[in-house]
């Protein structure tokens, strides 16, 4: 329990100071912008290494990492074919939510991006089988209309350095949220139908993300990176993004096998709200109604989803059980009848 708070903090705390650096690193400076794509791809490759000496400290021994690495990776184009699936699907959406962050305005773009929630519960009950309770599709959609809220700011006319083009953005964030319930629920369905180690299953992901990510810096600025050089316009800022999101992924992963995607979503949007009342206290801003009634929204959402489903499974044993002494009595009385 401790351990999977530990995960979800970590992870909230991580995703929320990301989108604030990607968005500085992406609209703050007007010349020689870093490729978008080149960071997403060294950011996979970082995730391959950390995941590997993850590994090699769960197998104990050097024998058996290769062992593991032989038996799942090397040896295995079926296993590593089934998460390649999910590596392309994240590779566009970790593409996509660049080119949303580079051409919308920061609130809209946080405010669409929620969708994802109801995306991803979608998901879960189509590939996972999982129920939702009545409650618990309210709670989810609560919480998307309070994240909004919490977002929502009036439109002002702040100039930034780089052309943006709402439209592009818009189709980007689109896409982003079918691919972010996709590839999240897909991820857990293949982690948890096998006892295979989480870092194996990361391994085996990461390998074909390289790949993929690889292909989209060829596709979308090969021709510059090769007039520019791979690492243009990379400063400490964007080797900052890189860390977030090398980090962050291992532990968005983590989340997902001790608990599941839509945790994993509740605790990203109360992530939002702690952030963005921690930058309203130190920044001195005042508290709007919009912004108190959205966080008030966020709260109940996450007390709703929470609370025990159980309880009609027991009303409904209570009840099993009950229909069947009634129907023991019934038949007891025919009998003495007959
Ligand atoms: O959008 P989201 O997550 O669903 O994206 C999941 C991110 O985790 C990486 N991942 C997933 C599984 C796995 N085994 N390894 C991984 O590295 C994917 O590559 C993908 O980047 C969210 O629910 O809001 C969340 O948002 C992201 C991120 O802020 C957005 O995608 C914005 O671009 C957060 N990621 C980080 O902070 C790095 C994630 O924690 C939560």
């Amino acid at each position: 329990m401790v351990f999977k708070l530990y995960c979800l903090t970590v992870m909230t705390v991580l995703a929320a100071t990301y989108a604030v650096v990607v968005r500085y690193t992406r609209t703050a400076s007007s010349g020689d912008l870093y490729f978008s794509t080149t960071a997403v791809c060294i950011t996979e490759v970082f995730k391959l290494l950390l995941s590997t000496g993850l590994l090699a400290r769960e197998s104990g021994s050097l024998k058996k990492l290769v062992g593991i690495l032989k038996r799942h990776v090397f040896c295995n184009p079926r296993e590593l074919l089934t998460l390649s699936v999910s590596s392309v699907v994240y590779a566009i959406q970790n593409n996509m939510a660049f080119l949303a962050l580079s051409n919308l305005d920061a609130a809209v773009h946080q405010v669409t991006y929620q969708l994802k929630i109801p995306c991803t519960a979608l998901c879960m009950i189509l590939m996972l089988r999982r129920t939702l309770s009545r409650l618990q599709w309210f709670a989810i959609a609560m919480l998307c209309g309070g994240v909004m809220l919490v977002q929502w700011k009036p439109i002002q006319a702040t100039k930034v350095p780089v052309e943006q083009n709402p439209f592009v953005g818009f189709i980007a964030i689109a896409i982003a949220v079918l691919c972010s319930g996709f590839a999240g629920v897909y991820f857990e369905k293949v982690l948890k139908s096998s006892d295979t180690s989480l870092w194996v299953r990361n391994i085996q992901m990461y390998i074909s993300g390289i790949v993929i990510t690889m292909l989209a810096v060829l596709l979308n600025d090969g021709q510059k990176v090769v007039e520019k050089g791979f690492f243009f316009g990379y400063t400490p800022y964007v080797c900052f993004v890189i860390f977030l999101a090398s980090v962050g992924g291992l532990y968005t992963s983590a989340v997902v096998k001790y608990t599941d995607n839509i945790m994993k979503s509740f605790s990203a949007a109360a992530a939002i709200v702690l952030s963005t009342v921690a930058s309203r206290i130190f920044f001195g801003l005042h508290i709007t109604t919009t912004f108190a009634s959205g966080a008030i929204l966020v709260c109940v959402s996450i007390y709703l989803y929470g609370l025990p489903k159980q309880d009609t499974t027991k009303l409904s044993v209570e009840d099993s059980e009950q229909k069947s002494k009634q129907k023991l009595v019934c038949e007891t009385l025919i009998e003495r009848g007959g």
